[in-house]
């Protein structure tokens, strides 16, 4: 698509950024003149929703609190072709923009991802953070046999087909784990773009928690392994269980053949327990993995059957794509 005809929505999920918001929105409206920016503002208690619309944003409010929450409404309430998303905190550099934007215009990306860990970028991270990063990367990358250099990115831009495609539950700041583990298990092509991550300024706070959003991050990440890799994640376990059983088994039955007899009963109920444990956990593997086998197949139907109704021309519509722009009809500035 020529990036003059794609309609552009710039979206900044805030809470409590009046200190940058305002710039942010002027940065991308310079960047990219024909964009709508929507601030989508989450119970801010200052003047963030006034900044943004004196600087030209679309103001939208989300009554939910959280991140998570946030990027679902943008999601289902923006119309566009395109889609970029970026913290309302300035410390995503708006000039990337245009290299981000390039791989989902020409096709050969679904999402953009800004990574601030990549070997060629100049990130300010906090110590502690540049390695709660790490962890996250390379727990998703291992269990999920991919090779990405930021997980946790802000910074992103989406096809409208992602956008409207891929279903999100989670509320807070789980949604970027959400975002990419969701991706690729199916099958979006995802691009890393290097950016260099800047800090706040002074007197701005993130509103991330370290303890609380780390164990959000982690929890989510094992509940998609178990959902979307049910043979792994429950075989795996069956296979502890059963590697776990050989230890009492062995003495069990070591003994059995030097004897005949079998005088740790104990040891044997234990055994025979945890192999039967472990033959369960793979049983359930079996059964989820072709239930999710079956689910991805139906979804991948449901996904064409979307596709060609919104390729087909409405009633009346001359054939044209349906109407409304990525700019809305009613005046939010
Ligand atoms: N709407 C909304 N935005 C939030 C919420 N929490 C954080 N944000 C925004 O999400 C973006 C990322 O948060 P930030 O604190 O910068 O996280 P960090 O970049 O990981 O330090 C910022 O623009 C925040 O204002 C929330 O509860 N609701
Ligand atoms: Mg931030």
């Amino acid at each position: 698509m020529p990036a003059s005809a794609a309609r552009v929505a710039v979206l900044i999920p805030c809470y409590n950024e009046e200190l940058t918001v305002a710039d942010v929105v002027a940065q991308f409206r310079a960047e990219l003149p024909g964009a709508a920016v929507y601030v989508f503002d989450n119970n801010s208690t200052d003047r963030t929703a006034e900044e943004a619309r004196r600087a030209g944003a679309f103001v939208r409010t989300e009554r939910r609190q959280g991140k998570g929450y946030v990027v679902q409404s943008m999601f289902r309430q923006v119309d566009a072709d395109v889609y970029i998303m970026v913290d309302g905190d300035g410390t995503y550099p708006p000039g990337a923009v245009h290299r981000l934007l390039a791989p989902v215009l020409s096709g050969d990306a679904d999402m953009s991802v800004g990574s601030r860990l990549h070997a060629d970028s100049r990130s300010q991270f906090k110590q502690l953070n540049r390695w709660a990063n790490r962890l996250v990367r390379a727990t998703l990358n291992s269990i999920f046999r991919v090779r990405l250099t930021d997980i946790l990115s802000g910074y992103r831009v989406f096809s409208r087909q992602f956008v409207k495609g891929l279903p999100l539950f989670g509320g807070g700041f789980e949604v970027e784990t959400e975002l990419t583990i969701k991706a690729v298990e199916r099958g979006y092509r995802i691009v890393e773009v290097p950016i260099d991550l800047s800090h706040r300024p002074e007197g701005s706070h993130s509103k991330i928690q370290f303890v609380r959003d780390g164990f959000l991050i982690l929890n989510t990440t094992l509940a998609l392994f178990r959902d979307y890799k049910p043979l792994t994640f429950f075989g795996g376990i069956g296979l502890a269980l059963v590697l776990l059983a050989l230890v009492p088994g062995t003495i069990v039955v070591v003994e059995f053949l030097r004897t005949g007899l079998v005088p740790r009963l104990p040891s044997a109920v234990l055994a025979v327990g945890l192999v039967l444990c472990g033959l369960l956990s793979l049983t359930a593997g079996l059964i989820l993995h072709s239930i999710a086998r079956r689910s991805q197949e139906f979804e991948y139907q449901m996904q064409v059957l979307a596709d060609e109704l919104r390729a087909r021309p409405k009633v009346g519509d001359g054939g044209d794509a349906p109407g409304g722009g990525a700019v809305p009809s009613g005046d939010e500035r």
